[in-house]
């Protein structure tokens, strides 16, 4: 029987599990680790042993049941495998594995799932194990495998008296920024980890709330790429540009307020060479259809059930779909007929701006739309979200992280209320000054024929949400025409409604 000495386990050793493991050996703590197929165990622990200066910190196990008797109490034990459940109803690997160790612990222990799980699994799993009297976190792990090892942001929740358990390690564990810039401090190695700055990690709010936070993060990561891709597609189009030269386009946007770590990646892949042809540039080999693994197609489906106007992250989720409508895009291309080509674009540098505008001001309502769906889903799921804090978590480690949340943490500083970051007066401001660039680019693309799904849909929510008045009056007065299900009047008090039997034979008098 092991001794109970080490601080933490880790159950499920594939990519992002062994990253952790070795980020939290990196911090001091020691680790027990087990993995279903145990070779990838075995493998795994020797080849730290090989090459990793904290390795003697990790301890692996091939039993479930030597691993728990290895933690010091409160155990704390990490699940880091796939997880498919969506409907409370569904059952999957993180289930399987809470069902092998539950026998195996005692009232009090904690168990943290560190997988993407779906919220709704995430509160179920929360009640099931408070009956038990097994406290549980879910824990939403943002950065892919450079984050999991050096500094990932992480979005826990759960029961306050868990997190004060855990808290030390994930402060740790997590990127940090420097406070002044804002700015993720990436000056890290193995064995010498990043210490100072603040750290991209606190307890997001009960039960499933961590994994809903990661969820919208995930579904703003969609449309901010979307972004990205749409402004590329118009300068390869519009101005014949390579991919070279919008490197370094983007290159000198990651320099100014759009610095970001999905822009600065865009910079590099832009500039990379084909390894294999030896010939141009290897982004114009890529296959142009893309994958996805639910999480932007959660988010959609949250703000659809919740009402809210999520638009261009569901735009970006479509903008997927399309492309991986190849086969038929391919032949339609040689059906469908767009726009005449047009006069050649001059002003080459001031389009250049317009699309950085363009970029800046969709990038705006894509965040206000994320943070509009997490202000309703706290109301409906009872939670209370610190909104600056999110923006603060995702300044590092993310995958979204960037330079402009610092300034959606003062957003919400200085107006905890905030109804929509667009009425903020820097946001404000910023879609002021570049909605003639903005709403110029939408034109022309559409002019030109350039799909832009998410620099429209992004336009149309801002023009949506300025506007006092919207057709909804005849939409609503439809409705009443063939289904009877009332309107309100302008006339009367909201809440008061009314049914007409249509047609009504009365006719306005119309004024000459
Ligand atoms: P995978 O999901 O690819 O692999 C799962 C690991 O868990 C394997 O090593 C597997 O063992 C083990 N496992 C155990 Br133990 N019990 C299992 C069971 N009952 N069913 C399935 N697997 C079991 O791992 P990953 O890519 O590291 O992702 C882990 C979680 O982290 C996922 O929820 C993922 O969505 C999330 N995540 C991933 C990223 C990323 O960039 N990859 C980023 C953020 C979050 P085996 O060796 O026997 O198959």
């Amino acid at each position: 029987m092991p001794s109970a000495t080490s601080d933490i386990g880790l159950i499920g050793l594939a990519v992002m599990g062994q990253n952790l493991v070795l980020n939290m050996a990196d911090h001091g703590f020691t680790v027990s680790v087990y993995n279903r197929t145990t070779q990838k165990m075995t493998d795994f622990v020797a080849q730290c042993r090989a090459s990793e200066p904290s390795a003697a910190r990790v301890v692996g196990f091939a039993e479930l049941s030597d691993l728990v008797a290895s933690l010091k109490s409160p155990r704390k034990i990490v699940i880091m495998v796939q997880s498919k459940a969506v409907l409370p109803s569904d059952r999957d690997g993180v289930d399987a594995v809470i069902d092998q160790l539950l026998p195996l612990l005692d009232k009090g222990d904690i168990i943290i799932d560190g997988g993407n799980s779906n919220w709704n699994a995430t509160i179920r799993r929360d009640k099931q194990m408070r009956e038990k009297g097994i406290r549980f976190i879910g824990s939403g792990v943002s950065g892919g495998e450079v984050g999991a090892r050096f500094g990932p942001s992480l979005m826990p929740g759960g029961p306050e008296e868990a997190w004060t358990h855990i808290k030390p390690i994930w402060e740790a564990m997590a990127a940090k920024v420097n406070p002044k810039t804002g700015k993720a401090i990436e000056d890290y190695a193995p064995g010498k980890p990043v210490t100072e700055g603040e750290t991209c990690t606190a307890l997001i709010g009960p039960d499933g709330a961590g994994h809903y936070v990661k969820m919208v993060h995930n579904g703003i990561e969609y449309i901010d790429m979307q972004l990205i891709c749409e402004a590329y597609q118009l300068m390869k189009t519009l101005l014949g540009m390579s991919a070279g030269q919008m490197s370094e386009v983007f290159g000198t946007w990651n320099k100014g307020e759009l610095d970001s770590y999905l822009i600065e990646i865009t910079t590099d892949i832009l500039q990379q060479a084909d390894p294999k042809s030896k010939r141009g540039f290897l982004v114009d080999k890529v296959l142009d259809t893309a994958g996805q693994k639910g999480t932007g197609k959660w988010t959609s489906g949250s703000a659809l059930d919740l009402g809210i106007p999520a638009n261009s992250i569901a735009e970006a989720v479509f903008a997927r779909c399309l492309s991986a409508l190849k086969d038929q895009r391919v032949a339609a291309s040689k059906k469908l007929r767009g726009p005449s080509k047009g006069k050649k674009i001059s002003g080459k540098a001031k389009l250049i701006e317009a699309i950085r505008d363009a970029l800046y001001c969709s990038k705006i309502c894509a965040y206000a739309q994320g943070f509009q769906l997490m202000a309703e889903a706290q109301k409906e799921y009872n939670w209370k979200l610190d909104f600056g804090r999110i923006a603060m978590i995702w300044r590092g480690g993310c995958i979204i992280r960037a330079r402009f949340l610092q300034k959606i943490t003062q957003a919400f500083r200085k107006d905890p209320k905030l109804v929509n970051l667009m009425l903020d007066p820097y946001f404000k401001k910023a879609l002021h000054d570049g909605q003639a660039n903005w709403r110029k680019v939408v034109a022309l693309a559409a002019e030109r024929g350039v799909p832009a799904p998410a620099f429209m849909s992004a336009l149309a929510y801002f023009d949506g949400y300025r506007s006092a008045v919207l057709p909804a009056n005849l939409l609503q007065a439809q409705r009443d025409y063939f289904g009877a299900h009332t309107f309100e009047r302008t006339d009367t008090p909201r809440g008061k409604f009314f049914h007409v039997d249509w047609p009504q034979k009365d006719r306005p008098i119309l004024e000459a």
